[in-house]
C-alpha cells in the first residue's frame, strides 16, 4: 500500500505543475462545462510548452540511437505526469491522447484502480513469479481467466487461450485451425500417422501440408512471419520478406456518404464475396487447402474500412460452406471501443466465429474458440509462457471498472458526439474531410493527400493532440474508454483550428 500512495502522490504532484502552465501556456479555451472526469484530477485541457519532440527528448534519442533504431520513436514519455487521457512527456508538454500507445490503453495512463490493482498482495506474487502456464498455472488461474477474459467472450465461445501479443495469438489460431483441417481430412483425431511425422522434421509434405488462410487486401493481422503472410496493409511490412502463397480477397472499399451510395456499396459486398470464395475454390483445386479465414471487423491498419453485416454473414455462409475456420481478429476492435464489448456483435452473425483473437486493451493477447479449436494432444499449441496472469488480473480490474463506470456505453455516447462534431466540420470546410466513419470511438477521416494527412496531424501535435495515421490519407481515433464528451470537444477544437492553418492547399 506505501508503493501504491507514493505512486499517486508522484502522479497527483506532477498534474499540479501541469495544471499551473496549461493557466500560462495553453492556446486552447478551457471548456465552460465540464462533465466530471472519470479519472480523477485529470487536467482539463493539453498544454503545449515546446517544439515536440522538445529538447529532452531529442536527447534521449540519440542516447538510444547509440544502442537500436529510433526513427519511429515520436518523443519520450514522462509515465509518472501522465494521467487520464492525458499524456505528459519529459520537456513538460501536456497532451491529449487520442491514439493511446497504438489503441492499447482501456483506462488511459495511471488510473487509480490500476494503480491500487498493482499493489494487491496477488499481483506482487504474479509478478515476481512468472509461469509457464501450460504446464505450472497457478491455483486461482481457472477462476482468474473466468472471471476476466470468461466474463466478456463472444457468446457461444466456450474456451479461451492467452498468449503474448496479437500477432502470436493469430499465429496460434492458425495452428489451431490447420491441426483440425488436417484432422477432419484424415478423418481421425489420432495423432498423425508415422509418415506425416517424418516428412514434416524435413518440411516436406504430408507432414507439413500446403495448408493456407485466406486474408484480405490492407488487413494487418501482425509482423511475425504466418501472421505477416495475412497482413497487406503496407510494403514496409513485407518487403523482403519470405511470405507463404496464401490466398486473398478484396475488402469492400465503400462510397461515403453511405446512405447515398446504397446500391454500389451492396454490390461491393457482392463482388467480394464471390473473389473471396472464387480464391477459395482456385487454392482447393490447386491442393492448397484452404483452411480458414480471417479478418478485422473494421481493418485498422489498411484505413479505417467499415464493411457491412450482410458482408460477414455472408463470409461465414462461405466458410462453412467450404468446411474453414472463420477467424475475426479483434486485436484492435475489441474491449468496448465501437459500443460493444466486441465489434463483430454488431453483425448479427449465425451463431459464434470459429476464433476470435485479442490483445491491446485486452493487455493480455489470446484468442477465444469454440471447442471443435481445441488442440487434440497436448504440446500442439504450446510456448514458455502463453500470457501472463499479472496482466489477466489487470484486466480484471479493467472489466471491473467498466462495468462501474459504464465504459462501453460510454464509447457509443462519446462516438455519437464525435461524428456529430466531424460532419459539423466538413459542413463548414467543404473538400477538406471526407469518408467520415466510425463505430463508437473507432473514429476516423480522410483529408484529400496523403502529405495533408501528414501536415495536419504535426499541426495537431504542436496543439497538444496525439493523433494516428491509417491508410493512405487517413487520420483515426483510438482513445481510451475515459474518453469523454469533454475530451472530444477539444479534439474537434484543435481540429478546426489546425485545419485553418492548412488552408485549402
Ligand atoms: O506497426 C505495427 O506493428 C502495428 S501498428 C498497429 C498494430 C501493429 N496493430 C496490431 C495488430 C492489429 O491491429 C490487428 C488487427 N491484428 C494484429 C495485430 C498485431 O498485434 P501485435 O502488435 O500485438 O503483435
Amino acid at each position: 500500500m506505501k508503493g501504491a500512495f507514493l505512486t499517486s502522490r508522484v502522479v497527483r504532484k506532477g498534474l499540479q505543475a501541469s495544471t499551473l502552465q496549461a493557466r500560462q501556456r495553453s492556446s486552447l479555451p478551457e471548456q465552460a462545462h465540464q462533465t466530471a472526469s472519470l479519472v480523477q484530477g485529470e487536467p482539463n485541457y493539453p498544454v503545449v510548452a515546446t517544439a515536440i519532440p522538445g529538447p529532452k527528448s531529442q536527447e534521449l534519442m540519440k542516447d538510444l540511437n547509440d544502442i537500436q533504431a529510433v526513427g519511429s520513436v515520436q518523443f519520450f514519455v514522462d509515465y509518472a505526469r501522465s494521467l487520464g487521457n492525458y499524456v505528459a512527456d519529459v520537456d513538460g508538454n501536456i497532451l491529449l491522447d487520442v491514439y493511446t500507445q497504438i489503441a492499447s490503453l482501456p483506462l488511459g495512463y495511471n488510473h487509480p484502480r490500476l494503480l491500487r490493482a498493482a499493489h494487491s498482495p496477488e499481483m506482487t506474487l504474479a509478478s515476481v513469479n512468472r509461469p509457464a502456464l501450460g504446464s505450472f498455472p497457478d491455483a486461482r488461474w481457472p477462476q482468474k481467466l473466468r472471471s476476466a477474459l470468461m466474463s466478456v467472450a463472444p457468446e457461444g465461445m466456450t474456451n479461451v487461450q492467452t498468449m503474448a501479443c496479437g500477432s502470436c495469438s493469430n499465429e496460434n489460431a492458425y495452428k489451431a485451425m490447420f491441426i483440425v483441417y488436417r484432422n477432419r481430412q484424415r478423418g481421425s483425431e489420432d495423432l498423425p500417422p508415422i509418415e506425416d511425422q517424418q516428412s514434416c522434421m524435413l518440411n516436406r509434405a504430408p507432414g507439413s501440408p500446403s495448408l493456407t488462410v485466406l486474408s484480405f487486401e490492407h488487413a494487418f493481422h501482425g509482423r511475425t512471419l504466418g501472421s505477416l503472410t495475412t497482413t497487406r496493409s503496407k510494403p514496409i511490412h513485407k518487403v523482403d520478406i519470405p511470405a507463404l502463397d496464401w490466398p486473398v480477397a478484396p475488402f469492400p472499399m465503400y462510397k461515403y456518404p453511405l446512405d447515398q451510395f446504397v446500391a454500389e456499396n451492396s454490390a461491393e459486398d457482392e463482388r467480394c464475396l464471390q473473389r473471396a470464395e472464387e480464391a477459395i475454390e482456385e487454392y482447393n483445386r490447386a491442393g492448397k487447402w484452404v483452411a480458414g479465414m480471417v479478418i478485422e471487423p473494421i481493418q485498422a491498419e489498411g484505413g479505417d474500412n467499415h464493411a457491412s453485416p450482410e458482408f460477414f454473414q455472408g463470409l461465414q455462409k462461405i466458410a462453412r460452406k467450404h468446411q474453414m475456420a472463420f477467424m475475426i481478429d479483434e486485436v484492435q476492435t475489441g474491449c468496448g471501443v465501437t459500443g460493444k464489448m466486441w465489434a463483430h456483435q454488431w453483425f448479427g452473425l449465425d451463431g459464434p466465429p470459429d476464433i476470435v483473437s485479442f490483445s491491446k486493451k485486452m493487455l493480455t493477447g489470446g484468442y477465444y474458440h469454440t471447442d471443435k479449436y481445441r488442440p487434440n494432444a497436448p504440446y500442439r499449441i504450446y510456448n514458455t509462457w502463453m500470457g501472463d496472469p499479472a496482466k489477466v488480473l489487470q484486466l480484471e480490474e479493467v472489466i471491473s471498472v467498466m462495468k462501474d463506470d459504464k465504459l462501453i456505453e460510454n464509447a457509443a455516447d462519446v462516438g455519437a458526439h464525435l461524428m456529430t462534431g466531424l460532419n459539423g466540420i466538413a459542413e463548414r470546410r467543404p473538400g477538406l474531410l471526407s469518408r467520415i466513419r466510425g463505430l463508437g470511438t473507432f473514429v476516423a477521416f480522410d483529408l484529400p493527400s496523403g502529405g495533408q494527412r501528414d501536415k495536419l496531424m504535426a499541426v495537431l501535435r504542436s496543439k497538444g493532440v496525439v493523433s494516428g495515421g491509417c491508410g493512405d490519407a487517413s487520420i483515426r481515433l483510438r482513445p481510451s474508454l475515459v474518453f469523454q464528451r469533454q475530451h472530444a470537444d477539444i479534439y474537434l477544437g484543435a481540429l478546426e483550428s489546425a485545419l485553418a492553418e492548412l488552408g485549402g492547399d
